[in-house]
């Protein structure tokens, strides 16, 4: 992010999947008694399909719950698995296939610092005791283009259940995975890597904070953050912290990695406004990904103000909104 963003004329312009026809696709799955390709490959006697298929596959595609509605398409699945930000893989947006190099089994995940017991926990496990869901969230990248999305997940709110935090923690500390040699980015050692983020416990037992384990009726893709990602809707995209392998309470803001590399520009509240522009541009519109270029308002909160304004009425004397 410290780069330019690619310039429009870069990107493949396929045009967004509408809600409809991306429902359709679903029951035609569903009738047809189709899991996800990954759990189709575990039927077969191959074991080698067996020991790399997803055990999470039997979950999909999970009811969606209706309470939240987008007022835009969906992005297109092949815009959202082939754009990305995951500078684990490279500090630019192709980074897809590179990102096939992410082991995402076994995989556990780790609950320590002010919690009444450390727990470390498989990803099956973590995902069999939680109630998946799907939602359609907008998605906004601090670099001014967006996404709609149809994630899988569970509420933070039930993973900070499930950790049990001490009385005195404020704050929950998210880390993704360290390891260069499966994840080259990793070897630019001018980034301080692990990638780390962090919230409020309030803005994590937000009825918006969704832990995503998926999207597009699938189990998440690596390039995504498989197995296991924060998914915080009216936050800039940077928030969103893919890959977690452990979530640490605190009664101390952490410093995430954004923000440790430059604070003036990156924050840690980094809600979204259209009237606060970023250090370098603007922030009033975005690029809709797959919208032929197409720019649309920015709305504060990202359009969630009515769920997360008030989490914000008593922090004054800084900015909540970079
Ligand atoms: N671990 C990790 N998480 C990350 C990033 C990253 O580089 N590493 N990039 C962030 C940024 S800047 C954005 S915009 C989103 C992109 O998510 P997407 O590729 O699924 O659209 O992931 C966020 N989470
Ligand atoms: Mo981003």
């Amino acid at each position: 992010m410290l780069l330019k963003s690619k310039p429009n004329w870069e990107l493949p312009e396929s045009a967004a999947t509408s809600e409809s026809v991306f429902q359709d696709r679903r029951r035609l799955v569903k009738a047809m008694g189709l899991a996800p390709i990954v759990a189709a490959g575990a039927a077969l006697p191959n074991t080698a399909a067996a020991a790399t298929a997803d055990p999470s596959a039997k979950f999909y595609p999970a009811a969606r719950n209706l309470r939240y509605r987008l007022d835009r398409p969906l992005s297109a699945e092949k815009d959202a698995t082939t754009y990305n930000n995951f500078y684990e893989f490279g500090s630019h947006k192709y980074i897809s296939k590179d990102a096939q190099a992410l082991k995402t089994r076994p995989w556990t995940v780790t609950f320590d610092g002010m919690v009444e017991k450390k727990i470390t926990v498989d990803i099956d496990t973590l995902i069999s005791k939680m109630q998946l869901e799907e939602r359609l969230y907008r998605f906004r990248c601090v670099e001014a283009w967006s996404m709609a999305l149809p994630w899988t997940g569970f509420p933070m709110a039930d993973l900070v259940k499930f950790a049990r935090p001490l009385k005195g923690a404020k704050f929950v500390m998210m880390e993704t995975f360290h390891d260069a040699a499966m994840a080259k980015g990793q070897k630019q050692f001018w980034y301080p890597w692990p990638y780390r983020e962090g919230l409020s416990l309030e803005e994590a037992t937000n009825e918006l904070t969704l832990i995503g384990t998926g999207a597009y009726g699938k189990p998440m893709v690596k390039q995504m953050g498989a197995p296991l990602r924060l998914v915080v809707p009216w936050k800039y995209g940077f928030k969103s912290i893919k890959s977690i392998v452990r979530f640490s309470f605190t009664d101390k803001r952490p410093v995430s990695f954004w923000e440790k590399v430059q604070g003036k520009e990156y924050g840690f509240w980094a809600n979204v406004n259209p009237d606060v522009p970023h250090a370098r541009w603007s922030q009033a519109t975005e690029r809709v990904l797959g919208g032929k270029g197409k720019r649309v308002k920015t709305l504060l909160y990202n359009g969630y103000g009515d769920q997360v304004a008030g989490l914000y009425k008593d922090i004054n004397g800084e900015n909540i909104f970079f």
